[in-house]
Order: structure tokens, then sequence, then C-alpha cells
């Protein structure tokens, strides 16, 4: 109940920061994008990770107005970096979903004013969705992610292959991006299965053409055996870990 308070308070004295993730092309290793990140900076306790008030915040509904700051905030930093940026294919930006935040019927209207009022293409954004967020989903969840795609926003299912049902969402949901679960990649190295079943999701994303983003590289033989089975991108603590508003500056604009 304390946590509950200090939660609202932060919501109100705006305590929270968001970290960017680069996400990789493993081709050549540019940086494709950026996943955004949220963390509580509470007074007392320090830096609090998501894993330990996103919960609560879903639970009292305090997710709505802490997501809708991440939306708008994710927007408008990489909005501002692709404008200091020289190259022409503009960064993109992915942000989590909560499964409270699909509920609301003005979800495409928040994602519509966050764009507009960054002035970041809807092209550039990118929205995370888990699978145990699509498991109980009624039909309105459907319609509005189908009003989210119309802007030109595109969906990414996060955590792929740690679902009930993994394949039926694919069939059932209109994703543009895989994100291939940590565990896989983990595992790549030890367990033959994991890497047959790594590059099996990775073909599959080829079926489909859709995108397919490995999550937790720590390694370099992970990496190699990543790229060797045509994976397009990769996020984790070999490339880069989440960094802060400042340090993505020194990253993407280093002083000569
Ligand atoms: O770095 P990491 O501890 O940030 O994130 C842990 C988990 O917290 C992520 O896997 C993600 O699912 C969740 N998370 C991080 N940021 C957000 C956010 O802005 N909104 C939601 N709903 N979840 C987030
Ligand atoms: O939304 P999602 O669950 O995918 O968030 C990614 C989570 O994984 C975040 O908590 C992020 O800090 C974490 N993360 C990102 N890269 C790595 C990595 O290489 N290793 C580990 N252990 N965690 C990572
Ligand atoms: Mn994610
Ligand atoms: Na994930």
């Amino acid at each position: 109940l304390e946590m509950e308070a200090d939660l609202r308070r932060a919501v109100l004295r705006h305590e929270f920061e968001l970290r960017f993730q680069p996400i990789v092309r493993l081709r050549d290793q540019e940086i494709s994008g950026l996943e955004a990140l949220v963390r509580w900076q509470h007074p007392e306790r320090g830096m609090i990770p998501p894993l330990e008030f996103i919960p609560l915040a879903e639970e009292t509904g305090l997710i709505v107005p802490i997501g809708e700051w991440v939306l708008r905030e994710a927007c408008r930093q990489a909005a501002r970096w692709n404008a200091q940026r020289s190259s022409d294919t503009p960064l993109t930006v992915s942000v989590n979903l909560s499964a409270v935040q699909l509920e609301r019927a003005d979800l495409p209207m928040l994602v519509t004013s966050a764009l507009e009022e960054s002035g970041l293409p809807a092209k550039c954004l990118i929205i995370e969705l888990t699978e145990s967020l699509l498991v109980e989903h009624r039909p309105e969840t459907l319609q509005r992610l189908h009003a989210i795609k119309a802007l030109g926003v595109r969906l990414a299912i996060d955590d792929f292959g740690t679902g009930y049902s993994s394949l039926a969402y694919l069939r059932n949901f209109p994703v543009d991006i895989i994100k291939i679960d940590k565990s896989f990649v983990d595992d790549i190295g030890d367990m033959p299965a994991a890497a047959a079943l790594t590059l099996g999701i990775i073909q599959l994303g080829q079926a489909l053409q859709l995108s397919t983003v490995a999550e937790g590289i720590e390694h370099i033989e992970q990496l190699s055996e990543l790229t060797g089975g045509n994976c397009e991108l990769g996020q984790g603590y070999y490339f880069a870990e989440p960094l802060t508003t400042d340090a993505m500056d020194n990253l993407l604009f280093p002083n000569p």
C-alpha cells in the first residue's frame, strides 16, 4: 500500500526516466533503432527497475499515465535524434505496451497525438506487445491494433516463443516484427535444440516477411550463429545495455 502511494506520487512528480537500448542491424552492426525502457527514480530507494513496479502500475491503472508519458517521451527523443542525424534512414523507436493500455478506446488517439506533437514519422514507431498480453484479447483489442497499424506504426511480438500459442498469434494479429526471446539466444551455444529453434523462428519470420530481432545477445558466438542464420536485427549487452539519454547522445554523436 505504501508502494502504491509512492507510485501515485511518482506520477505527479514525474519521477520516471527512459533508457534506450540500441537495436542493431546484424549484417553491418549499424544502429537501426532503439527500445525505450522505463525506470523509476525513487527519491529514497534509488533506481527501481520496471519489473518491480509495472505489475503494481497495471493493477492500479497507473500504467495508463505512466505509459502515456513513456510513449510521448520516446517519440520526442527519437524525433530529436533523427533531426540531428545526417543519415537518410531514420532510427526507429520501440515502446512496450501493457494489456491495460490496449483496453483503452483512446489508445489510437494517444498514438496519433504522440506522433503529431513530436513530428516522428509513423513508420519510425514500433509498438511491442507480449504474447501474454494477446492471450486474453477482446475483439476491440484487435480493432485497436488495426487502427494503430493504419497510421503506419508497426507492431512487434516481444518475448516470442515463450507464450502458449506463439504461432496462433502470428496468424491472428497484424504483426510486423518478431522479437526472439532471450532464453533461446542464451542457450544457442549450449543446446543444439535452442540453436535449431532460433534458426527455425528466423526462417518462419522470413517466410512470413516479418523482421526478426534476437534479444539478449551477449557473446560473439551467439552473434555468429544468428548472423549465419540471416537474423536481421539484434539487441543485447554485446552491443550496448539500455543507455541514459546523455549516453545515447554520446553514442550517436561522438565528440571528435
Ligand atoms: O531493462 P528491463 O529491466 O528494462 O525491462 C524489463 C521489462 O520491463 C521489459 O521486458 C518490459 O517488458 C518491461 N518494460 C520496460 N519498459 C516498459 C514500459 O515502458 N512499459 C511497459 N508496459 N513495460 C515496460
Ligand atoms: O521488453 P523486454 O522484455 O524485451 O526488455 C528487454 C529486457 O532485457 C530489459 O530488461 C533489458 O534491460 C534486458 N536486456 C537487454 N539486453 C540484455 C542482455 O544482453 N542480457 C540481459 N541479461 N538482459 C538484457
Ligand atoms: Mn520489449
Ligand atoms: Na523481450
